[in-house]
């Protein structure tokens, strides 16, 4: 049997372990990314290892997510980035250059190579035939630093395209349908590899769109061949010396095959509060809409803004309707305004927001109360959008510049207009001078205050842990149901300013859950207890930011008890050496109420000895089987008090 594309790179990258899935493997990582709202964290934890430089083939640090400066926090922390980039040898994206997604396709993606990011929806790369993963910022710090990552040797799902898409229907739509068949659950620990005729008829941005939001199904990762409509993407960006050709064997053995017709689809939406909440826009016609927003990591490539300013060309958005546009990148925006596009979103009363992720992170641009808003990224959890009882519905450009114009949501097909055709341009203007690339940095300590990395008030220092102690003793501080999202772990939005300062950032831990969470477990922690958190299904979806498990462990959580995790967040919880436990059976689950009183006698021997693990609850008097699912090195990493403790213990001896 032949193999597919994610087994010929995973095991062109293989540092440890054989083809196997569900058991672990490590990979060479060629490239990272960062963006600020991790980066931060992860260029501290990059200075604790204490190595001169950077050891990958090329490191990208983005400014993308905290750019709206309100106060001085981000703004130190943009400081801080850059005198780290020219220190370290990693290349440095300004504020204003665009979403790391976005650029990073444009300017850097290679077909072939691995790609780990401190993002979730760093799988964006595979739509140029990436193995592009999203990981927590020491993942990201210790790739840089040349360690290998490890993840678990992933099932391979092929989607196979058949057809073409019908005028109004759109790649969105396409990732929409895999979200209909696929769920945001049960997908851990899987990779959707695209194949089959349909994939010719796809664009390298449009392939993006469905690789960037197959982190909401929970995949390691999505990814395409890579063929001659990558070459000409390449050929686009003046760097066609990138491409390679990458294809699956034609003989090559899939642990599952679903078929998707693309002529057969329609527009679609996920509905609130969830992207797995699929319905047809059909289905929805009618409903008032307040807000539309185009842009975020998913949907804010050229052909994406151009189609919009075509449907809008001569026409001035409804009354009701606030629409906001954000461009992916600074080169969609040059590109967009030098083809007369952005003159006629101007035109069409389209608000033009910073190239940066904005509205989609919540720090901005948040819906009226109850507001309804259609919006093109990748993430409609509740209170995301900055505004709880928002209505956020997650659908296409086409479908969002519908809604634009009639004030409510409206099937594009029913427009009444002729599809727009967009030309992809054979060249796209190319302006790099938004970045600032190492070598010419002649003096990196020139590029420094006083020679120094910058450190503003709003820059912490990494927080550690201690080892998991020998028993547990504490309480069920808090008890969540299923699909707890990081975002209701550790809010962004507002808060995300706080990212450098962990202090600050942990008095928000659950903040829109229960906001009495934080003071509680301070208080059990200061009163010598341990806190656990009891979680029900998926627990940790979404994104990949660690403070979800940083600010809980500078809280004192020694455990998360869950019917089930999420990848990157379990990664993020044992890297700072919280224990992630499951239910053995799934129905003890509501034999714990918050408040309850655990115990686990001998938990850290246990552990180190491989041995069965109970829970003791000491409120209700009953003993309930646990599971933990770990490997040697992960064992040693969370009994050590997380990744870099543990290093830290391994240089000392
Ligand atoms: C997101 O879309 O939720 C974010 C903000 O990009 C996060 C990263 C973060 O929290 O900084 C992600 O997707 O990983
Ligand atoms: Fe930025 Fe939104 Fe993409 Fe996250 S999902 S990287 S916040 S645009």
């Amino acid at each position: 049997m032949g193999a597919s594309i994610a087994r010929k790179l995973l095991e062109a990258h293989s540092v440890e372990g054989a083809w196997n899935p569900g058991s672990e493997i490590a990979i060479k990582i060629d490239q990272t990314l960062t963006q600020d709202a991790t980066g931060t964290m992860a260029y501290l934890q990059f200075e604790a290892m204490g190595l001169p430089k950077i050891a990958t083939e090329r490191s990208v640090s983005y400014i993308d997510h905290n750019t709206i400066q309100s106060g001085f926090e981000n703004a130190d922390d943009h400081g801080y980035l850059r005198s780290i980039a020219a220190k370290y040898g990693i290349i440095l994206s300004r504020a204003g250059n665009g979403i790391c997604h976005q650029v990073h396709l444009e300017r850097f993606g290679k077909p072939g190579k691995t790609l780990l990011g401190s993002d979730s929806h760093t799988p964006t790369g595979g739509g140029i035939g990436m193995i592009a993963i999203g990981a927590g910022g020491l993942d990201v710090a210790m790739a840089m630093g040349g360690a290998p990552f490890y993840l678990v040797c992933p099932r391979v799902v092929k989607i196979n395209l058949i057809g073409k898409l019908k005028p109004w229907v759109s790649a969105k739509d396409v990732i929409l349908e895999v979200l209909r068949i696929f769920g945001t659950r049960g997908n851990v620990n899987a990779v959707f590899e695209y194949g089959g005729p349909g994939v010719k008829t796809l664009s390298v941005p449009e392939r993006a769109t469905i690789t960037n939001m197959g982190a909401e199904c929970g995949v390691t990762t999505s990814v395409f061949p890579s063929d001659e409509i990558s070459k000409a993407f390449l050929e686009s960006q003046g760097r066609v010396r990138d491409w390679t050709g990458i294809n699956a064997d034609s003989d090559a053995e899939y642990d599952k095959v679903v078929e998707i017709d693309l002529s057969r689809l329609v527009p679609l939406a996920a509905t609130p509060h969830s992207p797995g909440n699929i319905a047809t826009v059909e289905s929805l016609q009618g409903m008032q809409v307040d807000q539309v927003c185009i842009g975020s990591c998913t949907n804010s490539s050229y052909k994406d803004l151009a189609t919009v300013a075509r449907v809008l060309k001569g026409k001035v958005v409804a009354p009701n309707v606030s629409f906001v546009v954000a461009p992916g990148s600074r080169q969609v925006l040059q590109n967009i305004d030098k083809a007369g596009y952005l003159a006629d979103l101007i035109a069409s009363g389209a608000r033009i927001d910073e190239c940066a992720c904005g509205f989609c992170i919540g720090n901005s641009r948040s819906p009226a109360s109850r507001g309804v808003a259609l919006r093109t990224s990748n993430r409609n959890f509740e209170g995301r959008s900055g505004t709880k009882d928002a209505q956020v519905y997650l659908v296409s450009c086409e479908t969002a510049a519908a809604a634009a114009i009639r004030g409510k949501i409206t099937d594009p097909r029913k427009l009444g207009m002729k599809y727009p055709k967009i030309a992809m341009p054979r060249k796209f203007f190319i302006d790099d001078r938004m970045f600032i690339f190492p070598k010419a940095v002649k003096d990196p300590s020139k590029a420094m205050p006083n020679g120094m990395v910058s450190r503003g008030p709003n820059i912490g220092a990494p927080p550690t842990n201690s080892p998991l102690p020998a028993d547990i003793s504490g309480v069920a501080s808090i008890k969540v149901g299923d699909k707890i999202t990081t975002d209701h772990i550790i809010p962004a939005g507002a808060r995300m300013k706080y990212r450098s300062n962990v202090t600050k950032y942990s008095e928000f831990v659950f903040e829109t859950v229960d906001a009495g969470f934080a003071a509680r477990a301070r208080q059990a922690r200061d009163s010598g207890r341990h806190n656990i958190i009891v979680g029900g299904a998926s627990y940790g979806e979404g994104s990949s930011r660690e403070h979800a498990a940083i600010c809980p462990m500078f809280l004192g959580v020694k455990i998360v008890l869950a019917k089930s995790f999420q990848r990157i967040h379990t990664d993020n919880l044992l890297n700072f050496g919280i224990l992630p436990l499951t239910f053995k059976n799934e129905s003890d689950y509501d034999r714990i109420d918050q408040g309850d009183e655990l115990e686990i006698p001998g938990i850290a021997r246990s552990i180190a000895s491989g041995r069965p693990l109970t829970v003791k609850n000491k409120t209700k008097n009953i003993d309930i089987p646990v599971v933990y699912t770990l490997t040697g090195r992960q064992k040693q990493i969370v009994l050590a008090g997380g990744a870099l403790a543990l290093q830290k213990q391994k240089s000392i001896r």
